[in-house]
């Protein structure tokens, strides 16, 4: 056995649904995924600690919850100063060699003024092609930047990011847009959806695992790798390509059996949020908000075009998953490397009649796949603790054997990795809703038991509260119910003992996503 540190792989997917892999869900097809979970351990009540992008990604880097990182809703950037202090630039520091490839969103695209950041459509022209990092304590990095494209938006010139670069500097960039734009399949009229012409090769998925294989290939074996993949997709638009697209017939998909809105059981900011206009003073970027947080209502012909588009992207990203396993074994690498897979929340999805996601704290979006393989690493389990991608950062520490630079709000999960038994009492999911987003401003505060979620927003005092034991698919709503005011009491408790200190002065946003 090595006494060297392990290597660490963490595998991203962007806003992928607990339920939407082979192992929870036969539908769907991802044999890698399922790989990983057949020989490493899976969590079933993993939970992120925000419903978006941005703070969820800054957590899982940094071990903070979201009002202590301080990028508490797209369009806040994180300190890099928080940011390096974050499980890359610890482990760099600590003699690994660290690297990000594909979609990070520590900082926002979308500003409006020029932030200064790599990820800053305003700011390319600081980082030319001979750009490759650091960033955020990531020695090498190769990002993609515009992540999802939608059809309406041109890609930006000169393009940022490296998988836009050699999208754009294949030469063949004119004719590539026009067939990830083009469908192979008529449309049925589903919101964000389309099968796209582009060709797997000039996908991201495909570029993604390309560039993390040809990494790990380059990569001098004296010094471990903490590297993190993140792939952009399933995130909507769902433009699957051939022959993904064709992997799921959307007329046997499943759908949701509750798929109407339910706003008469839910506290008033579920339905306010889809009413209220976004406060913002660009009109370009109003219209972008408006239109990206309001899905209109979708037949059941169309859920089944987006989940089938949904599940192809998975699938897609599975195979690439298995493309990036077998580059590990091959190199020799298996038994010295952590790897990890996870995401930063899930997709509504047409559950309750809600589509991507939004400030409704349902297990849709709040709760998370995350499995993991490695040395020492319990095979074939499933860990039923609410655990949290909180947790990662202080589960790398552990497993290279290095001190956190300040103390974190996650705690290791390598004892349930073992195979110990470890009970945890809750998860956190925290986020200040700016009324840029969808016109209401929210302060939401989501705590989690093995049983119980209850959700406080504290400035109206509303909330919602559900018995996942007996209530799984979260229908009644026992906030206000007499009869469970001593759990609600407990919650209540439980969520003012989230660890560490909240911000006192967040930053303003400096942009939208
Ligand atoms: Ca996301």
């Amino acid at each position: 056995m090595s006494t060297r540190k392990p290597n660490i792989i963490l595998i991203t997917s962007d806003q992928q649904r607990a339920d939407c892999n082979g192992f929870e869900n036969p539908d769907l097809q991802t044999p890698h995924l399922d790989r990983l979970a057949r020989d490493g351990t899976r969590f079933n009540a993993c939970m992120t600690p925000n419903l978006v992008c941005q703070p969820s990604r800054a957590s899982i880097l940094t071990g903070l919850l979201p009002l202590t990182h301080g990028v508490w809703d797209n369009g806040v950037d994180l300190d890099p100063k928080v940011g390096g202090d974050g499980f890359a630039g610890t482990l760099a520091r600590n003699g690994y060699k660290t690297a990000f490839i594909g979609k990070a969103h520590f900082a926002t695209k979308a500003t409006f003024a020029p932030t200064g950041t790599p990820e800053c459509n305003k700011s390319q022209a600081k980082f030319g092609p001979d750009w490759y990092g650091p960033y955020m304590g990531f020695q090498y990095v190769e990002l993609t930047v515009l992540g999802h494209t939608h059809r309406t938006r041109p890609m930006d010139r000169p393009p940022m990011g490296h998988y836009e670069r050699w999208f754009i500097g294949r030469g063949k960039d004119e004719e590539g847009y026009k067939l990830w734009a083009k469908s192979t399949r008529p449309e049925t009229g589903a919101a964000q959806t389309w099968s796209s012409a582009l060709p797997v090769a000039w996908h991201s998925s495909t570029w993604t695992a390309d560039r993390a294989m040809d990494l790990l290939s380059h990569h001098d074996q004296d010094k471990p790798l903490a590297m993190w993949v993140s792939f952009p997709d399933p995130h909507h638009p769902f433009d699957c390509p051939e022959p993904w697209s064709r992997l799921y017939d959307p007329k046997s998909v499943r759908l949701p059996a509750h798929r109407s809105m339910d706003f008469e059981r839910r506290p008033w900011w579920h339905k306010a949020q889809l009413e209220g206009t976004p406060q913002l003073a660009d009109p370009e970027m109003r219209k972008f908000r408006a239109e990206g947080s309001r899905t209109p209502v979708q037949t059941d012909a169309q859920l089944a075009e987006m989940t089938a588009n949904y599940y192809g992207m998975i699938s897609l990203i599975d195979h690439n998953v298995g493309r990036i396993l077998d580059r590990i074994h091959d190199l020799g690498m298996d038994d010295n490397t952590l790897i990890v897979y996870t995401t930063d929340h899930g997709d509504m999805l047409g559950n309750h009649g809600l589509y991507l996601k939004g400030p409704t704290p349902y297990e849709d979006l709040m709760r998370v796949t995350m499995v993991a393989r490695g040395p020492g690493v319990a095979a074939n389990r499933v860990v039923k603790e609410p655990v949290s991608t909180l947790d990662l950062a202080a589960t790398f520490y552990d497993a290279a054997g290095v001190s956190a630079p300040h103390e974190l709000q996650g705690r290791s999960l390598k004892p349930l990795l073992e195979g110990k038994d470890a009970p945890r009492d809750a998860a956190w999911m925290e986020w200040h809703v700016h009324p840029s987003r969808c016109g209401v401003g929210l302060q939401l505060r989501t705590v989690r038991t093995k049983r119980w979620k209850c959700t406080f927003e504290l400035a109206s005092g509303a909330g919602e509260m559900y018995d996942l034991e007996n209530d799984p698919t979260e229908m009644n709503n026992l906030f206000d119910d007499p009869g469970y005011a001593k759990v609600r009491k407990d919650m209540e408790d439980l969520m003012r003992a989230r660890p560490g200190k909240v911000q006192e002065k967040l930053a303003e946003p400096i942009g939208m996503a």
